[in-house]
């Protein structure tokens, strides 16, 4: 998978050299490129932002640098780039879309995609409306928060694609039962999880753990992953198929 990056802090996005992503691009699952916006302008200051039309407060990011940056990038008009590849543009903002493990999901079945993660107040409208002309384009916020920049928030959505890709996770099965995962435990949040030592600070390990009865344990495992559903999320609960839910959780 191809990932590009446009950016005024290239180094923002040093993170993606560490761990799994950093891991996947050294095994050349992962082909990341961090391009810095500012070298797509022709003033002595590098400008990238003024003041915004109809005034109010903060700046816009100018739409000049970025479609020479886009242009370049995807290689042409119609975007059909060097690889052949369709690529999705995802533009990182607080008035988008929620990113979700769906959306992740459906992210990482795409061969190519460009971020555009802004800082101020955000991007000028046209450059968005002149892309989504050309190539898919999903503008995406990670929560209702507002963050400075855009930034954080691919690194966020590039962790959660990345790990979806095959051969990212050590174990094909490690993200069957994630939080949010499609299956069986859908829509419910993972329960707690121990390790060695069987005691520590004088608390010991839940029974059925150690009694290497894999269909209690299962049915331990589901109790609490529902109570903690129930206690964090319970608005995953009310949204929730009933039929996803089996009589012990009805019971809870
Ligand atoms: Cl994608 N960008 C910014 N600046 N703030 C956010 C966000 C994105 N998602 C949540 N808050």
């Amino acid at each position: 998978m191809r990932l590009d990056v446009v950016t005024i802090f290239p180094e923002y996005l040093e993170p993606l050299n560490v761990s799994l992503v950093g891991k996947a691009r050294a095994r050349g699952v992962l082909d990341v490129r961090v391009h810095d916006l500012r070298s797509w302008t022709h003033d002595r200051h590098h400008t990238v932002d003024d003041t915004p039309y109809g005034g109010g407060p903060g700046m816009v990011m100018k739409p000049e640098p970025w479609g020479e940056a886009l242009d370049e990038i995807l290689g042409g008009a119609d975007g059909a780039a060097e690889s052949g590849e369709q690529p999705v543009i995802v533009v990182p903002t607080p008035s988008g879309k929620p990113f979700t493990q769906e959306l992740a999901v459906e992210l990482a079945a795409r061969p190519w995609l460009v971020f555009t993660p802004a800082r101020y107040e955000g991007i000028d409208r046209r450059v968005i409306e002149e892309y989504a002309g050309r190539v898919e384009v999903r503008e995406v916020s990670i929560g209702d928060y507002v963050l400075a920049g855009g930034e954080a928030p691919v690194l966020v959505m590039v962790e959660a694609i990345a790990r979806l890709l095959p051969g990212v996770l050590g174990n094909a099965e490690s993200h069957r039962d994630d939080s949010f995962a499609p299956g069986a435990m859908a829509d419910l949040l993972e329960g707690p999880v121990y390790t060695k030592p069987p005691e520590w600070r004088g608390r010991g390990i839940p029974e059925v753990l150690l009694s290497g009865h894999h269909g209690k344990i299962a049915r331990w495992r589901r109790d609490e992953a529902f109570a903690r559903t129930a206690a964090n999320r319970p608005d995953l609960l009310e949204r929730c198929d009933p039929a996803a839910l089996d009589k012990y959780d009805r019971a809870t």
